[in-house]
């Protein structure tokens, strides 16, 4: 019956499918609840000249319009600083900032209410882009800088040098369930507020902190998320805020469930980027310096921005050595809502603009990248350090790499793709291997720690409460199996509890793919201090005949947890067995209890049947201000290798194959890892390739639905995609020697972009034509149009596509010759 690395289903799967999951907006209606709702900025800056809501308070079924002036606390709130404001008051920052909430009985009394307030403000320029807002000097926090060796130097004495730049696009969460939350009043200021938040404690912190509350006031719950991916990681904020606001002012439980559109238009999304570039290369391929400067755009306010930026930095080179490397980091200040996390949290654009460097590396020398990039990767002996100091212990990069270049057939397809490119004349064909090394740990060391609650009840079964959140990505059913194995119980006697900051106190969020690992862990040795006290029980009960419940009738068991956890028995304790709902010693297995006799003999004997466990990540520390440290606690690894489809007329692209190769260690549940490598990667596919977000000139987004924003649905996904998982017996670092997998898979889809680009240059190998993130068709149509314009002499304006004169395609020189292989260094 072991629990552990079995493939269970999501704990909610059934739920989920039957739509009896609750979500935020399901929870029932309360007596004398009230709906909330904004009132925004028609302009993306601004400065306020009149707000008038006189008219709207005179609505039926409105019960109060609030402004900046009604909060009761700091009207100031923020993640890292707090440089947002929670109702504009003199300046705007962004189309749509709040500037009025507005309570009501009913959504009709709330579209009366909104159509009825005057908000005039005085037009100032917006800021709408990075190249604008670095023309300007408009800036968030200072430029940051991880560097090693001696950048300069090593550039001017290089064989072979390029630059250039890569334009990288944001991406919007689209999670299903937008940002909601419900505040409901208790007595003595006590108030409640359910969230849809990946970050209880810090919804508890704000409302406090806003509303001038005490934290021990204010209590946050989360069921479940229907999806969060980084965007409920500070951003669930405004709602609970502005609920809570309403609920303090009324005494009534108030409600904010934002719309879809207005959660596209009011929330942040993944960070826009420039790089710029500057290599140095010998004529083998192998990078000698490197310099990267990066610019993001950070939208209005910090937000996480600085830190999203440390982790591009800390990413900037992937998987590959490079001895002397200078990255710097800036984030810009733009009218647009503030940006924020999303999977991957900026380590996809420092990939994505390294596997770039890659592409155009492989192209100027004429080769295969991937020989480049083998060349290149991090080494087991030597070239193991990354910039920031710290050594890439137990590196799986060189198997991974190798393992998913044999199983795909890597050189074999290219040297056909390229065949096929060389004859057809209505299609290209691109195929591409980028690898991942993600640092797991949050990078500012505090957050890396969790508590958890484990409770037993009388008739054997558990409860189990963490500060981690359900968003979909499976935690539940992972720490339902880690405690059920404690315990030797099948996960239908376990529960996972809604978080709740007042079981969990001073949580970090559930991000940085973390939660497993410091709530598993923490949940663990909880359940190892009552599994101390039961074996110790067990053990004197045993120790006397005459209390022995019954005897085993099967043969000697085969694995359970042991006592109070040793691995080899160093006490008697430590003899004492777990397994099959039974309790014994292993020494004679045929005497034993089961789990709920001994539960209800320790509850008559007075011992504690609780526990609360707490894990702290060692030996994680990284030195902001010099840019060194160990930042991370370990990695984890891949590799995929893409195949696509180019139609070469109208510039329609498929993922003909993807095969994926990581590094999960050993898996607690392989089913959910592989459901969130298949999501992780497919998101990432969308992010590279066709989710545009465009702007009006005003600075209002236009892309706001599932109509005019383009997610990867079910036929978009790779027809033929190949998941494979590293054989990592090395692994012991963390709990039950997994690893965390919830945003490493998405950094993989740049595979698919880089497959694109490999198409693309097979046009016209020698001008290394540049290709932005997202390559949607238009985008790729447009790099067609080029290659033919300049191909074949013939002309075209570049908006009616490729003339119908295409370029006769040239095999790349010397590419699908080369030796495929034999890097060892
Ligand atoms: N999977 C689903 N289904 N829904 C989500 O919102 N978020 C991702 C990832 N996988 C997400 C998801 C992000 S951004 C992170 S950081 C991790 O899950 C967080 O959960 P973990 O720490 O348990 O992996
Ligand atoms: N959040 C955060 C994160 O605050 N720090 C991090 O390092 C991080 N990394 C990934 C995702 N979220
Ligand atoms: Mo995930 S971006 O760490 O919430």
């Amino acid at each position: 019956m072991a629990n552990l690395g079995r493939p269970l289903p999501h704990d909610s799967a059934r739920e989920h499918v039957r739509g009896e999951a609750v979500y935020l907006d399901d929870l029932p209606p309360l007596l004398g609840e009230l709906c909330v709702d904004v009132v925004g900025s028609p302009v993306a800056h601004g400065r306020v000249k009149l707000i008038d809501v006189d008219a709207a308070r005179k609505v039926a079924g409105v019960v109060g319009v609030y402004l900046a002036a009604d909060i009761p606390g700091d009207n100031h709130f923020g993640a890292v600083f707090h440089d947002e404001e929670l109702l504009a008051k003199e300046i705007i920052h962004y189309i749509g900032q709040p500037v009025a909430v507005i309570a009501a009985e009913s959504r009709e009394a709330i579209a009366a209410a909104k159509a009825l307030i005057k908000c005039d403000v005085e037009q100032l320029p917006p800021v709408l882009t990075i190249e604008e807002a670095i023309a300007k000097g408009q800036f968030i926090g200072p430029t940051r800088r991880i560097a090693r060796g001696d950048v300069a130097t090593a550039l001017a004495a290089a064989e072979n040098r390029l630059s250039g730049e890569l334009a990288i696009g944001g991406q919007e969460h689209f999670y299903l369930e937008t940002q909601a939350a419900l505040a409901i009043p208790g007595e003595a200021g006590e108030i409640t507020i359910h969230s849809s938040t990946q970050n209880p404690s810090e919804i508890q912190a704000v409302v406090a902190h806003c509303l001038s509350l005490r934290l021990n006031q204010v209590v946050c719950v989360c069921r479940r998320m229907g999806g969060g991916f980084g965007g409920k990681e500070t951003q669930a904020a405004l709602p609970a805020l502005l609920a809570a606001l309403v609920a303090v002012k009324t005494r009534r439980p108030a409600r904010f469930v934002l719309g879809h559109e207005q959660d596209f238009r009011l929330t942040g999304k993944r960070h826009a980027y420039r790089a710029c570039y500057d290599v140095g290369f010998t004529s083998e391929g192998r990078i000698t310096a490197l310099k990267t400067d990066f610019y993001s755009d950070g939208g209005c306010s910090a937000d996480l921005s600085l830190a999203v930026m440390e982790r591009t930095l800390l990413h900037a080179e992937n998987a590959y050595f490079v001895p002397n490397v200078e990255f710097t980091g800036t984030v810009c200040r733009t009218n647009k809502p503030s940006n924020t996390a999303f999977r991957g949290f900026g380590g996809p654009q420092a990939v994505a603009a390294m596997e770039n460097v890659i592409e155009e590396i492989a192209a100027h020398l004429g080769v295969d990248a991937f020989q480049v990039r083998r060349r290149n990767c991090y080494g087991i002996e030597t070239n193991n350090v990354t910039p920031y100091g710290q050594m890439v212990r137990k590196n799986t990069l060189p198997a991974v790499f190798d393992g998913v270049a044999a199983s795909s057939n890597y050189s074999e397809r290219r040297a056909a793709a390229a065949k096929f490119n060389a004859r057809s004349r209505t299609h290209l064909r691109g195929i591409a291997l980028t690898p991942v090394k993600f640092g797991i740990s949050f990078t500012r060391a505090t957050l890396n720690q969790g508590n958890a609650l484990v409770n037993i009840f009388l008739d054997g079964t558990v409860q189990v409460s963490t500060g981690g959140t359900e968003m979909g990505q499976g935690l539940t059913i992972k720490l339902l199996q880690l405690v059920a194995d404690q315990f030797g119980l099948p996960v239908a006697s376990v529960r996972v509890m809604p978080t709740s900051t007042e079981k969990n106190h001073n949580t970090s969020p559930t991000a940085a793919s973390a939660s497993t690992d410091l709530n598993g862990t923490a949940a663990v040795r909880a359940c190892e201090q009552i599994r101390g006290r039961l074996a110790e029980l067990a053990r004197e009960r045993l120790s006397g005949a005459s209390s022995v419940a019954g005897l085993f009738e099967a043969g000697p068991r085969v694995q359970g947890t042991r006592g109070p956890g040793s691995v080899t028995p160093a006490t008697e304790e430590d003899h004492i067995i777990f397994a099959d709902g039974l309790v014994f010693d292993e020494r004679d297995p045929t005497r034993h209890f089961s789990f709920r006799q001994l539960i209800a003999d320790a509850y008559e004997r007075r011992i504690d049947l609780g526990a609360r466990g707490f894990y702290a990540t060692p030996g994680v520390d990284f030195n902001r201000e010099t840019g060194q440290g160990t930042p991370f606690f370990y990695y984890t690894t891949g590799a995929a290798v893409a195949e696509v489809l180019i139609d070469r007329f109208t510039g329609e692209l498929g993922v003909e194959r993807v095969d994926l190769l990581m590094d999960l260690g050993r898996m607690i549940n392989p089913a959910i890892d592989r459901g969130q490598v298949i999501g992780g990667f497919v998101q990432g596919m969308g992010w590279v390739t066709t989710e545009a977000l465009v702007y009006s000139p005003k600075g209002e987004l236009w892309s706001d639905s599932a109509t005019t924003y383009k997610i990867p649905n079910v036929s978009d996904v790779p027809a033929d995609f190949r998941i494979a998982f590293l054989d990592n017996a090395g692994n012991h670092e963390n709990v039950y020697a997994s690893k965390a997998v919830g945003e490493p898979p998405l950094l993989l889809a740049v595979s698919v972009w880089a497959a694109v680009k490999q198409a693309l240059a097979s046009l016209a190998p020698h001008r290394r034509p540049r290709l932005d993130l997202p390559a949607t068709n238009e985008e790729i149509l447009r790099r067609l149009t080029e290659a033919a314009t300049v191909g074949a002499g013939s002309v075209s304006d570049g908006r009616n596509g490729p003339s119908l004169t295409l370029p006769t395609p040239t095999v790349p020189p010397a590419a699908v010759e080369l030796p495929f292989g034999a890097i060892n260094d």
